[in-house]
């Protein structure tokens, strides 16, 4: 039966390492989308579909399909420039946007870093359609600083909802929700109800294993990764899953890197990538690593196309 609630998409953007991908593995309440400390994390646009109550509200429920985005920011070469991009697509195709503002950066979180340069594209992209901003981290900003900063914002934008959350701990997220649903148009469903994303449970296992590459590799060479799952076989009977993955890498020196030590460091990325798909997927996994070099992948666009980087709005 078709009923009319509130349904659209709330694209989730912002500056580099604020906690737009935990905040959507918050809502969902899975482990869908890669977090780490380090900054560029999320490569790609990917959906995650929450359906919501609101009590007392007419229409009484809401589908948000939440877009989470790379963090914008000034970047050269193609693989930056496509995550830009998929950032300023996401929000200008969506209903509502969601600036999310890192609460601790002491540097970024206020509004005067939208007129920064590299911040600039967000500011633009925030002025195209309904805007809330989350300010999000409040688990570690002192309370005599959060005041001042909800105060920033509002004499900024003063027509915009300000909504302070916790994507870590889920602080203030039920409110959020709320605000983003009550901003979306009035219609069927966009999508069926058990669905949760767009992407396929192979592109998911890519993610959470790059995610482990980002926790347990240096400094740099996370950025030099794409992940790719190349066999998928299950056991619907022992709820088990095969999958073998090949990690590249654009230099042959980087290689010797990744495996480690007699292959040390490549088995425990195995462990943690296995227990994390694990608990991801509901499912046993067993999982096989290797490591492959593609020359110089993240600057070729048929190499991005190759590894799923899209490859449209790469324009000169
Ligand atoms: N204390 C605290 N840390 C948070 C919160 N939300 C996110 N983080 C941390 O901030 C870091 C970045 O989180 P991500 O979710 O990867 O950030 P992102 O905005 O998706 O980053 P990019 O994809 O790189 O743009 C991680 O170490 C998170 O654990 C929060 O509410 N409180
Ligand atoms: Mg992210």
């Amino acid at each position: 039966m078709s009923e009319d609630i509130r349904a659209g998409f709330c694209a989730i953007v912002g500056l580099p390492n604020v906690g737009k991908s935990t905040l959507l593995n918050r809502v969902l309440g899975r482990h869908l989308v890669a977090v780490s400390p380090k900054p560029q994390t999320t490569r790609d646009r990917i959906l995650g579909v929450h359906t919501i109550e609101l009590p007392g509200e007419t229409p009484d429920r809401a589908q948000i399909a939440y877009v989470d985005t790379p963090g914008v920011q000034d970047g050269r070469g193609p693989l930056r420039r496509y995550m830009r991009e998929a950032s300023l697509t996401a929000a200008s195709d969506a209903d509502v946007v969601l600036l999310l503002v890192d609460g601790t950066d002491r540097r970024g979180r206020t509004p005067e870093r939208l007129a920064e340069a590299d911040a600039a594209a967000l500011r633009d992209a925030s002025r195209a359609h309904p805007v809330i901003i989350g300010l999000n981290k409040v688990d570690r900003v002192p309370k005599p600083e959060l005041l001042p900063l909800i105060e920033a914002w509002a004499s900024f934008a003063p027509d915009v909802e300000i909504v302070p959350i916790s994507a870590a701990t889920g602080d203030g997220v039920e409110r959020l929700e709320r605000v983003i649903a009550q901003r979306l148009p009035v219609g069927p469903p966009l999508f069926p109800e058990e669905m949760v994303t767009d992407r396929s449970p192979q592109f998911i296992a890519q993610e959470i294993i790059r995610e482990q590459l980002y926790h347990q590799l240096g400094k740099e060479l996370p950025y030099a990764c794409a992940v790719q799952v190349e066999t998928w076989s299950e056991n619907p009977a022992k709820n088990a899953l095969s999958i073998g993955a090949v990690i590249i890498v654009e230099r042959e020196s980087q290689k010797p890197i990744v495996v480690g030590r007699g292959g040390a460091r490549i088995r425990e990325l195995g462990i943690a990538a296995r227990q994390a798909l694990g608990d991801a997927l509901g499912k046993t996994v067993h999982l096989s690593l290797f490591v492959k070099v593609l020359a110089e992948w993240s600057r070729g666009e048929a190499e991005l196309r190759r590894l799923g980087y899209g490859g449209e709005g790469e324009g000169a």
